[in-house]
């Protein structure tokens, strides 16, 4: 825990009293980003150098009930997590940031993941955001999404879009203390939208997406354009969604994807997320889509590809890619 972080913390919980309660419970939905967060302008109060736009999952995501116990435990998918994990260490890191304000207690925290392991679903976001929401009810905070969100962002970056469902924007803001740095919802509902899942493969990856971002901004030359360019597909995407333009849409955010693995790509080491497999199946997407199916692609910081379609050619993407796992996020 360093001090910008805490009080940071402190400043967001300035004005609330607590009123603890015996426990906090709260679902967050995993999210997928159709304008990709890629690098960070501040790494402590975790501020990225772009704005960032998101799909959420719906009921996927990640459900976590939190209370004041003698020792900290975390539980995760029904095991107990060694408190030495990577994972729970880094629960415990995030829960010392809100400890001063509630009295320095310990915390059980129970946490389930219902989005499909080794998807390539990120779980830190919804893991995140659940949390944060769950600490809001065990304190009786009563705060904001705004706030909940930039707290969220602490956790993880992505977690800032968590705290809502459908597109939800997370701006990156400008200023040095984070304020303005916080996730919101589009007011547009897109029924139709489906997201399908290609699980190609189970292996972690090798480098972690913040380790790979910093990299990334560190290193690559071709990083110097991702600022201007995720701007444009930001507005485009949003342009997109408020006129139902899907193929504006998809468009841009295969292209959008496509460009961030063009920066990991020439950063040194090189980041190469993208497996055989990946490949085979982006030009599988282009020879579809050239046979006249309406069918987008978008990946993130690993192999697995997720596709963008609507409603109305469900059936036959679901034939040309079996085995796909369809998300509706608006159901
Ligand atoms: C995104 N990713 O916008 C991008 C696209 C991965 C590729 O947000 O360091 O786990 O915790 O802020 O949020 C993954 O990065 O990174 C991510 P931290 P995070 O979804």
């Amino acid at each position: 825990m360093d001090d910008i972080q805490s009080q940071f913390v402190e400043k967001i919980l300035a004005n609330t009293s607590a009123a603890l309660k015996t426990t906090g419970e709260a679902f967050a939905p995993s999210n997928i980003a159709l304008c990709k967060y890629w690098g960070k302008r501040d790494a402590s109060l975790n501020l990225p150098i772009n704005s960032s736009l998101s799909i959420s999952l719906g009921k996927l995501g990640t459900r976590t009930s939190i209370r004041v116990s003698d020792v900290d435990r975390v539980v995760l998918n029904g095991a107990e997590l060694d408190a030495e994990s990577s994972f729970a260490l880094r629960v415990q890191g995030f829960l010392n940031l809100f400890r001063p304000a509630l009295g320095d207690p310990c915390f059980e925290v129970i946490t389930e993941n219902n989005i499909p392991t080794a998807a390539g679903l990120a779980s830190s976001a919804s893991g995140f955001a659940a949390l944060v929401l769950a600490l809001d009810q065990l304190a009786g905070w009563n705060l904001g999404r705004r706030e909940l969100s930039m707290l969220a962002r602490m956790g993880s970056g992505s977690a800032s879009r968590s705290v809502f469902e459908g597109f939800v924007l997370w701006h990156a803001g400008c200023l040095t203390d984070g304020t303005d740095s916080y996730a919101h919802r589009l007011d547009y509902e897109w029924p139709e939208f489906r997201i399908g899942v290609l699980e190609l493969t189970a292996s972690a990856k090798p480098v972690g997406s913040r380790d790979g971002m910093n990299r990334t901004v560190e290193t690559s030359a071709l990083y110097e354009s991702w600022p201007a360019q995720a701007g444009a597909d930001l507005v485009a995407i949003r342009d997109s969604i408020a006129s139902r333009d899907f193929r504006l849409l998809g468009k841009t955010a295969e292209r959008n994807a496509l460009s961030m693995h063009a920066t990991m790509l020439s950063a040194w080491p090189p980041l190469l997320y993208l497996m055989p497999e990946s490949i085979e199946q982006i030009h599988k997407v282009q020879r579809v889509r050239s046979n006249g199916l309406e069918i987008y692609l978008t990946i993130d910081a690993g192999p697995n590809i997720k596709l963008l379609f609507l409603a109305d050619n469900e059936q036959d993407v679901c034939a040309a890619f079996p085995n796909l796992q369809v998300i509706r996020p608006f159901d």
